[in-house]
């Protein structure tokens, strides 16, 4: 018969989806093909993907990031973009520099940049709701002619927008918004605009949205609940602030098993966890490991939706095969 552990007892909620969506899955495939094929160094414009244990990964495997293209010294090597996206002037320099790029913008990124670039092909000004500064954003709005769009992060600058005609405007937001924020944004928008156009499909994505639904159904009755991901993260910090919100007594992003307030788990104690889209699940992993060795735990999962999204890499990637070790830090079990 077993014996009873002396440990105490604790719950532990495990949110489904969590973790790497399909654009992050992609952008490192490229990273790690291009390695493959072209051999070290690979350059990487921006970090890939929002997480250190991944950056530093590539970085182990020959990657070589840098913020600009400026910094990407012609010796003939490849240099991938980021996941986020970039302005038309970074492939426009590339090209003029007749750099061998691979862009692993995510497709969902290079569907907003599309219909923003249809609002200004149809006359309209850009509204686009999101964060400054964040290189989505950046990238979204170097896709288009200056003057031609304004960013938008609140239903305060709603209020203070005046744009030139206000018959003539369209939206597109950010992919990683908190999607009850964005609602209210919008209907702010609507409320003072009413000719404004919306775009054809909703730009929040799919991963967004899933992991945001899933850490809304696990909070209620939550002391404390981990979002595994980085503090650049955009949709990582977007579940800390949904998980407060939906009733979790303490949300904390963790980037690893290190920040993990064990001071304020008592016997009994639920916590809940999910991951951001960039944050690999062998960093979940460890973390369940964590509480083991110090709780008795009940795993419980909470699942809100199934995804089956794959974004194929690039034809020119595609005869490169993937291997074991490189196959699993693909998918973040490795
Ligand atoms: C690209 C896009 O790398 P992330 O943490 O990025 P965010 O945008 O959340 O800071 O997550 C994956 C990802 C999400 N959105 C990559 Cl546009
Ligand atoms: Fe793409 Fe959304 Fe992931 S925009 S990179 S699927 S979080």
């Amino acid at each position: 018969m077993a014996e009873a552990s002396d440990k105490p007892k604790l719950t532990l909620r495990l949110c489904e989806p969590r973790g790497f969506c399909a654009g992050v899955d992609r952008a490192i495939q490229i990273v790690v093909l291009a390695l493959k094929k072209y051999g070290a160094p690979v350059y990487v414009r921006h970090e890939i993907v929002h997480n250190r244990y991944v950056v530093d990964g590539l970085r182990d495997m020959g990657a070589i990031f840098v913020e600009e293209l400026g910094d990407v010294p012609d010796d003939g090597q490849p240099v991938v973009f980021s996941a986020h996206g970039v302005p038309k002037s970074v492939p426009a320099e590339a090209q003029a520099r007749d750099l061998l790029y691979l862009d692993a913008t995510c497709p969902l990124v290079s569907k907003v940049h599309k219909q923003a670039m249809l609002h200004v092909k149809r006359g309209r000004h850009v509204v686009l709701v999101g964060h400054r500064g964040h290189p989505e954003v950046i990238g979204t709005m170097g896709q288009l002619p200056p003057g031609s769009v304004t960013l938008v992060e609140s239903e305060d600058d709603v209020v203070r927008l005046t744009p030139a005609d206000p018959e003539a405007l369209g939206f597109v937001t950010q992919t990683t918004l908190s999607v009850d924020d964005t609602v209210g944004i919008v209907a702010a928008l609507q409320a003072k605009f009413p000719a404004l156009q919306a775009p054809s499909s909703e730009s929040i994505c799919y991963a967004t949205t899933n992991r945001q639904e899933a850490v809304k159904a696990a909070a209620s009755g939550a002391d404390l609940f981990l979002i595994v991901g980085a503090p650049n993260s955009s949709n990582s910090r977007r579940l800390v602030e949904v998980a407060e919100r939906a009733g979790a007594l303490v949300g904390r992003l963790v980037e690893g098993v290190a920040e993990i307030p064990w001071a304020i788990l008592g016997d009994g104690a639920t916590v809940a966890i999910s991951a951001g889209a960039s944050a690999p699940e062998i960093l979940v992993d460890a973390i369940i490991a964590a509480f083991r060795e110090r709780f008795e735990v009940r795993l419980e999962l909470v699942q809100t939706a199934e995804e089956n999204e794959n974004f194929p890499v690039m034809r020119s990637l595609r005869d490169t095969p993937l291997l074991g070790e490189d196959m699993a830090f693909v998918n973040g079990r490795g």
